[in-house]
This record gives structure tokens, C-alpha cells and sequence, in this order.
């Protein structure tokens, strides 16, 4: 763990993040490595936030380092080959909240991982998740929530999903800083992913599982002919 390189986002030191992270990239570490310790960094930025140390404008300042960050790690990744066909995964971020940062982390990180993600952005009403999941028949949803006073929609929106789509509708994962067990019990998400990484872990078991139930549904037709 690089402790200088989360103080320094902590400490809203652009300059010295920025040269931090192009050392460690040039270093060859891996990029989500540095990412995580960008993201600590950015999580205490939301601590001293919350003991009033900072103001709203320390919030935006961290949200534009974590971006230039990201475009940095994006460029080290641009000649990877990415795989296709992993699965469908619908994800957006609830009515009532704003926050992307992890959500499109999470997004790009699935999207590198194979999976054919729609994006459906910031502030989405549950009619708007519905909709486009009736459309797109995603194998799991992935629902945003950072602010405690947005949990309700994301109760209404899981609500809404699970009365429209009955027995079709997936496994819903809910996700951000705010969530937590008591939280998932009380809006009746499925499973809980507390970083991009246990997102495409989830994201993998729950499409590999589907494709095996679709392959048992289909069973006679994969068993040899006697
Ligand atoms: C940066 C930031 C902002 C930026 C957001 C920029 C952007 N484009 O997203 C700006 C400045 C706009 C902002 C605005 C506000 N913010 Co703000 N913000 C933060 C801060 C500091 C960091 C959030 C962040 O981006 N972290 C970095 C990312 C990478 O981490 P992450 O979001 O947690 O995502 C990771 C995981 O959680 C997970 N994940 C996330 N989503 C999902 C979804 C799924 C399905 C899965 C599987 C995983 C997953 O994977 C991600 C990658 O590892 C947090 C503090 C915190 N602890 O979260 C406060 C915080 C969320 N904000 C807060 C507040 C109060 C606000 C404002 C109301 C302030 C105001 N007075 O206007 C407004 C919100 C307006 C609104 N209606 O939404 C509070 C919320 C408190 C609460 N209990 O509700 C927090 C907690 C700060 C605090 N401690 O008080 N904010």
C-alpha cells in the first residue's frame, strides 16, 4: 500500500497524486491496485467532510483528481484485448443521487471483463430501470446508491423491478460507500458488491450459473445419442 499516494488525494495534492500515479504505472503496477488506493483517499477526502474539516468544493476537487486518475489508468489499459460475451448487466445509479465515480468504475472494469453493460447514468428514475431492463433482458442489475436520503428509491426501485418482471427478473446487486447488510436487508437487494472487483466476481458467478441452468434446461439435447 502506497500510504503516500492516499494522502496526497486525501490532502487534495493534485500534482504530487498525478506524478504519483504515472511513477507507479511506469513502476508497472497494476492499475487497480493504484486505483484502490486512490479510492481510500478519496473516501477520507468524504470523512473529513463529514467532521466538517472540508467543504463541497474539497468533494468536487477529489471527484476531478479521481477522474484525471482514471483517464490516466484507462490510457494504460487501451491495448488490452477485451473477451466478449460474458453476460448482460444493466447498472445505473438511483433517483435522488448524483454520484458516478464508482459506478463507472464499475461499469468500465465489467466492460474490460467482457460484459455487455448498459450505463443508464446518474439520478434514474425505477421506471426508466424497468423499462430498459424489460428491454435488454439483463442477466443481473446493479444499482448505485451513495446517499442515505436515496435509499428509499432504491427500495422503490428494486420494488417496481421484481412486481413488473416476476420470475424474469435477475439477481439485483446494490452497491456504494452508504451500503451495508442492514441497508441491503431493508430495500431487498440480492447481494451486496463493495468494490468493482467483487462486482465482476458476482457479476461472473451469477452468468456462468445462468448459462448452466440454461444448459440443464436444455439437458437431453447436450447428452450423446446412445
Ligand atoms: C466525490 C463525492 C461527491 C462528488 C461526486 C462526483 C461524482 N461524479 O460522482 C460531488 C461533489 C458531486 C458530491 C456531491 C454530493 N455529495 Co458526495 N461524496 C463524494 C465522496 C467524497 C466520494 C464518493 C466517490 O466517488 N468515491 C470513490 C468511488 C470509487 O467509490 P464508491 O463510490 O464507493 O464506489 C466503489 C464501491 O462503493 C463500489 N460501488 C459503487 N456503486 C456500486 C454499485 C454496484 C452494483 C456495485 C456492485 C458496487 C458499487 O464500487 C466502486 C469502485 O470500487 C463521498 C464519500 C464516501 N465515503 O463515499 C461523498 C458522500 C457520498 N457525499 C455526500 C453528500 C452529503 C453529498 C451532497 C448532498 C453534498 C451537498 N451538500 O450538495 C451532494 C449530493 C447530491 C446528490 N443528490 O447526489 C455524503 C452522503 C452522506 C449520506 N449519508 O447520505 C458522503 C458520504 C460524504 C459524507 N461523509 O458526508 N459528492
Amino acid at each position: 500500500m502506497d500510504q503516500s499516494l492516499v494522502e496526497s488525494v486525501a490532502d487534495l495534492d493534485e500534482i504530487a497524486v498525478l506524478r504519483r500515479v504515472d511513477e507507479r504505472l511506469k513502476a508497472g503496477n497494476h492499475p487497480l491496485e493504484i486505483l484502490e488506493e486512490v479510492r481510500l483517499g478519496v473516501k477520507m477526502v468524504g470523512e473529513r467532510y463529514a467532521t466538517g474539516d472540508y467543504g463541497l468544493s474539497a468533494l468536487i476537487m477529489s471527484a476531478e483528481v479521481f477522474r484525471q486518475v482514471v483517464e490516466m489508468l484507462e490510457g494504460s489499459l487501451a491495448n488490452v484485448e477485451i473477451p466478449r460475451g460474458a453476460g448482460r448487466v444493466l447498472i445505473g445509479t438511483v433517483e435522488g443521487d448524483i454520484h458516478d465515480l464508482g459506478k463507472n468504475i464499475m461499469g468500465r472494469m465489467l466492460a474490460f471483463s467482457g460484459f455487455d453493460v448498459v450505463d443508464l447514468g446518474v439520478d434514474v428514475s425505477p421506471k426508466k430501470f424497468v423499462d430498459t431492463a424489460l428491454e435488454f433482458e439483463p442477466e443481473v442489475i446493479g444499482l448505485s446508491c451513495l446517499m442515505t436520503p436515496a435509499f428509499k428509491s432504491l427500495k422503490k426501485t428494486i420494488q417496481l423491478l421484481r412486481s413488473t418482471m416476476g420470475q424474469s427478473c435477475p439477481p439485483i446487486i446494490i452497491g456504494g460507500s452508504m451500503v451495508n447488510e442492514v441497508v441491503r436487508r431493508e430495500v431487498g437487494g440480492d447481494l451486496i458488491g463493495h468494490d468493482a472487483i467483487e462486482a465482476i466476481r458476482l457479476c461472473t458467478r451469477i452468468c456462468r450459473f445462468d448459462s448452466d441452468r440454461r444448459a440443464l434446461r436444455h439437458g437431453p439435447a447436450l447428452v450423446d445419442a446412445p
